[in-house]
């Protein structure tokens, strides 16, 4: 088995990815009346939306617990496509609900599946995660060291509280696809996941998904 699959991008929405970029792009003038939104829930395209993301394995490559995998990915010239997301157009200030969609490939890396970098809110507030399309697992844990994780299926609202970090897993063969709101002020801090992890992973086991620690070296999950 390869030790990455790629989901077909006809799967994953219309985003034109490839001129696609996150946090500095145009911002909508700012909407200071009701607005609506339409999601496409197999793909997670918003309309209209407002700024769109992606994140390939090379943005991300030190998250994943099989280096070499990921070195021998890249080295051969691949650089797979794992999710992408859409904003509402909501200015990121403090009053307001910033909420997107993201569409995440099926796939793994080695035996650990595809998943978000993950993050702590720079303000710790809340944040609200609906499932629209594809199965996947939720990872949260807390800045005193809780851990939990939760099934994030269509029609599944997961609540995150202040303080906790997240991270989305998709754990299907489709395309994962989920709406989140959050408290716009919030801000987003990834370095602390980068530099830490989560203390659990989630892996393809030979029965379904596996929510552990990683095994020790030249166990499985390495
Ligand atoms: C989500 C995430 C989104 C992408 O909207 O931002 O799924 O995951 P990363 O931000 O970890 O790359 C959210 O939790 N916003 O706060
Ligand atoms: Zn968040």
């Amino acid at each position: 088995m390869p030790a990455f699959e790629t989901a077909p991008l006809s799967r994953m929405g219309d985003a034109k990815i490839s001129d696609a970029i996150r946090d500095n792009g145009p911002s909508s003038p700012t909407p200071e009346r009701p607005f609506a939104v339409t999601l496409d829930f197999p793909s997670g395209s918003l309309t209209p939306s407002n700024r769109i993301f992606v994140r390939k394995l090379s943005d991300m490559a030190r998250l994943f617990e099989d280096q070499e995998a990921v070195t021998r990915t890249l080295g051969s010239g691949e650089d797979p496509l794992i999710y992408v997301g859409r904003y509402a157009a909501v200015p990121e200030r403090p009053g307001n609900l910033a909420f997107l969609t993201t569409t995440m490939a099926p796939g793994a890396v080695g035996s650990e599946f595809y998943m978000t970098k993950g993050h702590h809110h720079v303000q710790d507030s809340g944040e609200v995660y609906l499932g629209l399309s594809g199965e996947g697992i939720m990872v949260m844990e807390s800045r005193e060291g809780d851990f939990a994780y939760e099934a994030l299926t269509p029609s599944v609202a997961v609540y995150v509280p202040p303080r906790w970090a997240h991270r989305t897993v998709n754990t299907g063969t489709e395309p994962l696809v989920f709406l989140a709101t959050y408290f716009a002020g919030a801000g987003h801090d990834y370095g602390s996941i980068e530099r830490t992890g989560f203390s659990r992973r989630v892996y393809r086991g030979a029965s379904g998904p596996e929510v552990r620690p990683p095994l020790p070296a030249g166990g499985a999950g390495q």
